[in-house]
């Protein structure tokens, strides 16, 4: 059975920054399904469009990868010849839950699970990358150099998926859509005292851009298509096309 977050359910003297330390790694599963609406579909779907887009013999990325779920979903369904998957994540504990979670499914498809900073790993013969809620966690100022690098590396017609957690300009659309996401972790059993707890602590460390920012960008790094296909409260997942 998963671990369940408990993590922010007791009253903090002091709220430190969040961080992915063995505390985290071992609820994560947990904790992101209780707190990030959709994030099930999202993990199926990026499984689904693994049959289409992954092109024989190229390379699979997963940038920011936690616990592997996205390579797992991948992975499964995978049937073209010739294809490599890079995992990576800079957090020691994430990666060795990682590297046990693969093995624990038989698959010819070979995965190298890297343990590193995404903006150090080169992006080469990709044809697709998932970069499933973690551009949020980078200095928003190196977020487009990180898309561009993953730009470069696609082959023609390679896919990005990017997750994220958005915020919205107007105040009232923001604060209405807060509520509905504070509301489905309540649904989802999480405490007044966890909810703002863990608010507090992602404060400094999570810094979120608009729907239309993401958009933008991508559109200005070159990227041919570009789609919101999903989207719940302030989460939502898009798709770039080379
Ligand atoms: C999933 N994609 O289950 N370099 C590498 N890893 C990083 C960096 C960085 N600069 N910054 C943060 N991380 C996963 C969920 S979680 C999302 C991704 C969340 C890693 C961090 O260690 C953590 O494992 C992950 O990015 C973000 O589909 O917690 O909201």
């Amino acid at each position: 059975m998963e671990n369940k977050d408990t993590i922010f359910s007791h009253p903090l003297s002091n709220i430190g920054d969040f961080r992915f330390d063995e505390g985290v790694a071992d609820v994560f599963s947990d904790m992101i399904q209780r707190s990030v609406p959709g994030y099930t579909n999202i993990i199926s779907t990026i499984g689904e469009l693994a049959k289409h887009y992954i092109q024989e013999q190229s390379q699979v990325y997963d940038l920011g990868c936690s616990l592997g779920a996205a390579t797992l979903a991948m992975r499964r369904n995978i049937s073209q010849q010739g294809v490599n998957m890079i995992a990576v994540d800079n957090s020691q504990a994430m990666i060795e839950r990682c590297q046990r979670n693969l093995g624990a499914y038989r698959s010819d498809v070979p995965v190298t699970v890297v343990l590193d900073d995404i903006r150090e790993v080169a992006i080469e013969n990709a044809s697709m990358v998932v970069i499933n809620f973690t551009l949020q966690f980078l200095p928003p100022d190196e977020r487009e150099a990180l898309l561009t690098k993953v730009y470069q590396g696609l082959k023609p017609g390679g896919l990005l998926v990017l997750s994220e957690k958005i915020r919205f300009d107007d105040q009232s659309v923001d604060d209405l859509l807060t509520e509905l996401h504070h509301n489905f972790k309540r649904a989802h059993g999480y405490s007044e005292l966890e909810i703002s707890q863990k608010r507090t602590a992602l404060e400094n460390v999570m810094r979120t851009d608009t729907a239309q920012l993401h958009t933008e960008r991508l559109n200005e790094i070159g990227f041919k298509h570009v789609a919101t296909w999903f989207q719940c409260f302030n989460f939502t997942s898009l798709l770039a096309i080379k």
